[in-house]
């Protein structure tokens, strides 16, 4: 059971960490801030899905006249809203949009900031009422201030991320982040419509006792990601084998759980998906940044550091290893030792 000897909400935690930036303005404190505003209305409406019959399904006109959008829609919108009002960022990145957004107020062209995100990863769980997340990462933007956002400023390496969280949508709202000191972790309390600190400092164990991956992609995978897996399920008690299977479906949920409590989350290539499903910039790269900070491992499972791939394209996709240090480092050696080191 955690002991917080201090009541301190998101806003409060924010503000007091400021001083960890010496060139910052207070630019990041406020985008936070409003990312935390766009949590707490997707929170809201994730809430209510199980209302969808009573209060009418997406693409219908609900009872006072509005169009009922879907969830990922709407969680789509209510991020880039909120990343427009706060003047700080210059255009978005969206796993839900086919080019940037950029804005064209001249206070967001002054903005230093660009923003990726997956605004409700997971969201074909929305239906039977398990977890979903948003995600999302923040980087400086590259190309001069006082003009539109480029592609080239978020075409960048994930360790220039400055700043990179999730927020999950579970038994309750929780939400994550590091600016690269450390990660935190703000449990939304919602009787005060506050984020509230729950998870102070998280550190991943360096072993763990689950992998988390979708076996029923198994014969598509490659002789090395076959073999760890078995490996996984091997009886060793020495070393906790066999190890424990968790797979919800949903990133964010089963990384969580994984940071948390320690273990492995891999989507890796697979037969049909020459580069896994995963999305670099949305997915991989926030996800990672946090892992890191938290003293876990990332990586293509070939030996690349997820933080060091160079992004060619909004939407690529990228295979994913990610968890406690040692697990990571053990399934590397399957892939690279089988399948070869293949860049
Ligand atoms: P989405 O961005 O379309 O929601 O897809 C991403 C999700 C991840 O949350 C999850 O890890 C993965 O897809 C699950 O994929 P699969 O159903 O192939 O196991
Ligand atoms: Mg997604």
């Amino acid at each position: 059971m955690l002991k917080i000897d201090k009541f301190v909400t998101l806003g409060e935690f924010i503000i007091n960490r400021q001083e960890d930036f010496p060139y910052a303005k207070g630019e990041l404190t406020r985008l936070l801030s409003h990312m935390s505003i766009a949590a707490k209305i997707v929170h809201r409406e994730v809430n209510k899905a199980g209302l969808v019959d009573i209060l009418g399904d997406a693409g219908d006109v609900n009872i006072q006249g509005e169009d009922v959008k879907k969830l990922d829609i709407f969680a789509n919108e209510q991020f880039i809203a909120a990343l427009k009002t706060s003047g700080e960022c210059c255009g978005v990145a969206s796993e839900e949009e086919q080019n940037i957004i950029t804005f064209d107020e001249k206070l967001a062209k002054e903005g230093k900031y660009i923003v990726c995100t997956d605004p409700l990863d997971g969201s074909s769980n929305i239906d039977v009422n398990v977890s979903v997340g948003t995600i999302f990462s923040i980087y400086r933007r590259i190309s001069n201030t006082g003009q539109k956002a480029k592609e080239i400023d978020f075409l960048q390496e994930g360790k220039n991320q400055v700043a990179a969280g999730y927020i999950i949508y579970g038994s309750s709202t929780m939400l994550v982040y590091t600016t690269g000191k450390g990660v935190n972790g703000f449990t939304y309390d919602p009787s005060i419509g506050e984020f509230c600190l729950s998870h102070p400092d998280i550190i991943t164990p360096l072993f763990g006792k689950i992998y988390s991956i979708n076996e029923g992609n198994y014969i598509r995978f490659t002789e090395g990601v076959k073999k760890y897996i078995k490996y996984c399920q091997e009886y060793e008690p020495e070393a906790n084998r066999p190890y424990t299977s968790r797979y919800i479906g949903s990133l964010v949920a089963d990384f969580h759980r994984n940071l948390l409590k320690g273990g492995i989350f891999i989507y890796p290539k697979t037969a049909t998906h020459s580069n896994g499903k995963l999305r670099l910039l949305y997915e991989c790269n926030p996800i990672a940044f946090i892992a890191e900070q938290a003293k876990g491992k990332a990586s293509d499972g070939k030996g690349n550091r997820i933080l060091d791939i160079k992004p060619t394209s909004l939407h690529q996709r990228n295979s994913f290893f990610v968890g406690s240090f040692k697990m990571v480092e053990k399934a590397e050696n399957f892939i690279m030792k089988i399948d070869g080191n293949k860049k």
